[in-house]
């Protein structure tokens, strides 16, 4: 079934005469218009693609299938929508803004219906096509950190080392980072979220670098802690416990079974060895046109894993003072249990 097919059969589940879609990720998903400002507007009959003359050649390349309705001045999207469609109009609640929505609300004839993640529930489980595409920016990833290893040394800054990892990627055919990219050295390895800084990174530090790039609209997602010269036994205490818990979680991964059960896989041996309280953080997300969607491995969220969600394995520890440890891969869900997109070794390495 075509995604404008399942859009279809969820509005009339809904009993919606029409739906209205603007968040960019969502745009691509459902025409692969690549811009960052249109409207997609789906009737039971039609398919219109509403944008501002900036757009208008884009469209017509990218989502030759819609109709394209030209917004200008003299026809702001609400007239528009008002000429096109009539009866409860369905919106995408998380994402319009207040000052858009008043405005619909004045002058729409019918009536405005929020809905919840529509098409971010469609997101979830991945086609064929959109795991290859997923694999290419993992893959890319995965050859940016072997290299990566080859030229990193003590002396260094962090900046430096994600500026290699920036360049790298782009020159593999990536279009830009997934997120700000993660290098945290040293003590700063005790922050989750330590965006690369201008430390200097010194022999004897393990160091955490999470990144990813953007490929064809898909993110990649990856982490790994490595030391610059030898570890010692705290350190490799540590990277054993995180890679044990990575493990484990792994091995649940399978169709039917609960993203808490996953995260409570990991969580559970962490805290075992005593680091409960330095494990602070969701075992992992869901990854996609965004970097972070749902569901969540997380003690928050009981989904059930289905096939073709791609999702995030990712324990860490965290210890102010000393530093911190994470191990991230991203794995799709399959029949079976689940394939591992990420080709990096896990194993402690010293460079
Ligand atoms: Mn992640």
């Amino acid at each position: 079934m075509d995604r404008i097919t399942r859009v279809r059969k969820k509005m009339q589940q809904a009993s919606l005469d029409a739906v209205l879609f603007y968040k960019p990720e969502n745009l691509f998903y459902l025409s692969g218009f690549t811009g960052t400002t249109g409207y997609v507007l789906i009737t039971p009959s039609d398919k219109y693609f509403l944008t501002d003359f900036r757009y208008f050649s884009q469209v017509k390349e990218q989502a030759p299938e819609f109709e394209l309705v030209p917004l200008d001045y003299a026809h702001p999207v609400r007239s528009r929508i008002e000429e096109l469609t009539r009866g409860i109009l369905g919106f995408e609640e998380e994402h319009m803004i207040v000052e858009m929505y008043d405005e619909l609300k004045e002058t729409y004839e019918g009536e405005l219906q929020p809905m919840r993640r529509f098409i971010e529930e469609l997101r979830m489980m991945k086609d064929e096509q959109e795991l290859i595409t997923m694999q290419k920016a993992q893959d890319i990833a995965d050859e940016t950190y072997m290299e990566i290893l080859e030229i990193v040394s003590a002396g260094m800054t962090e900046e430096d080392l994600a500026q290699e990892i920036y360049l790298r990627m782009r020159r593999k055919g990536a279009s830009r980072n997934s997120f700000e990219t993660i290098v945290a050295s040293g003590v700063r390895g005790a922050l989750p979220h330590g965006v690369a800084s201008g430390k200097v990174m010194q022999r004897g530090e393990l160091v955490t670098i999470d990144f990813g790039c953007v490929y064809e609209g898909y993110c990649s997602d990856m982490t790994r802690t490595f030391a610059l010269g030898r570890a010692d036994d705290h350190q490799r205490e540590i990277y054993n416990i995180v890679l044990e818990a990575q493990l484990a979680a792994m091995e649940v991964i399978k169709p039917g079974v609960s993203t808490q059960v996953v995260d409570k896989t990991a969580r559970d041996i962490i805290a075992g060895y005593g680091y409960a309280e330095n494990f602070g953080h969701g075992l992992g997300h869901a990854v996609g046109l965004e970097i972070h969607e749902n569901p969540r491995f997380s003690p928050l969220c009981d989904v059930p894993l289905k096939v073709g969600m791609v999702m995030t394995n990712e324990p860490g520890i965290y210890i102010d003072d000393f530093g911190g440890v994470r191990i991230e891969d991203t794995v799709v869900v399959t029949e079976d249990g689940y394939r591992n997109l990420t080709h990096s070794p896990k194993e402690l390495i010293e460079v």
